[in-house]
């Protein structure tokens, strides 16, 4: 490696451990790219992280996870917590829509906390692959709460489990919404269920049906989660729900599903990162054993493809 980059991974590195703000925002677009050198700095930075507590929020678009995250943002800091957030593909807020964009600059509440949009990457996983390793730098900066907005659609829902500690699913009260939610295998995965929009109407039937559905095969030995009620735009049920989750955090502590939990997320960010070595080398084989000329000659149907890829996988 040259030494220009040890000595830049070197003083990036000591800026994000400073909790300079530029150099934590340097460090996750480091992290989140391609780039060979993010395992330099994620190895540099290593011995300052994993001790944030992760609380993922998600729910359908446009469910109020952003009104909530923005709403729970000053009641964590009240318990003493410095909070992080990241935005895996918002629509609207964080990136400049209604809620967050314009009040960043003027906010007393948001003083202190670094909010941080990752775009989700396609392919296997889902959930942005971004999200380890800028909770990582995040936790290297000095911050050791990160709440993580996800739009939750099927996989991303499930897979925002493997980065969080504490699952919070909102929800509306809309018809249909708790069977939507039961069909997308919602229902094992969230520690807490918030109906959000409680001003609307349906709100107190829907988390009946939701506690029904949930305790269809009977009520649950552990951590039963608990059903509540927000509404975000009006701040209103948000001081239970930040209580709620402090609960969850230490249920989990005291029950040993903390470190179980903490064993899984672990190994999905390693073979994360293992897959995307082996894509870019999957990308290289192929162009590799089939140039231009060869994908023409395929085409064509002068040139059978296969007996080639046996070939290389007996090698
Ligand atoms: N009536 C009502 N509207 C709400 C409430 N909470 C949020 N909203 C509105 O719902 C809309 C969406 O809120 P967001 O917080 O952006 O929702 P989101 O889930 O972050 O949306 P995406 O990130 O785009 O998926 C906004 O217009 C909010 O003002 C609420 O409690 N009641
Ligand atoms: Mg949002």
């Amino acid at each position: 490696m040259p030494a220009v980059r040890t000595h830049s991974l070197d003083t990036l590195t000591q800026g994000v451990l400073a909790g300079e703000v530029r150099a934590v925002a340097r460090a996750i677009t480091l992290a989140e790219s391609r780039d060979p050198a993010r395992l330099e700095l994620l190895e540099r930075l290593f011995p300052h992280t994993g001790h944030a507590f992760k609380v993922g929020i998600t729910g359908a678009p446009g469910a109020g996870k952003s009104t909530l995250t923005y709403q729970l943002i000053p009641r964590l800091k009240a318990k003493g917590y410095r909070v992080g957030v990241l935005a895996v593909d918002p629509t609207s807020p964080f990136s400049g829509g209604a809620i967050l964009g314009d009040r960043i600059r003027f906010d007393d509440a948001l003083e202190g906390v670094y909010i941080r949009s990752l775009a989700s990457r396609g392919s296997v996983g889902g959930l942005s692959r971004g999200v380890p390793p800028a909770i990582r730098v995040l936790e290297a900066a000095g911050y050791d709460l990160v709440l993580i907005e996800t739009v939750g659609a099927g996989q991303l829902q499930v897979d925002v489990r493997f980065v969080a500690d504490t699952v919070v699913l909102t929800l509306v009260p809309e018809a249909g919404d708790v069977i939507q939610a039961m069909k997308a295998g919602i229902i094992e995965i969230a520690d807490i269920y918030v109906i959000n929009k409680a001003d609307r109407e349906g709100a107190t039937r829907m988390r009946l049906d939701l506690r029904n559905a949930l305790e269809l095969g009977g009520k649950p030995k552990g951590w039963n989660p608990p059903i509540t009620l927000t509404e975000a735009i009006y701040g209103k049920g948000v001081d239970e729900l930040a209580e709620f989750i402090e609960e969850h955090k230490q249920y989990q502590q005291q029950s040993g599903g903390w470190e179980a939990r903490r064993l899984q997320q672990l190994e999905w960010e390693l073979q994360l990162l293992i897959q995307d070595t082996l894509e870019q080398q999957a990308r290289a084989t192929t162009q590799q054993l089939f140039s231009a000329k060869t994908l023409r000659a395929v085409l064509q149907g002068a040139e059978n493809p296969f007996p080639k890829i046996r070939m290389w996988r007996m090698r």
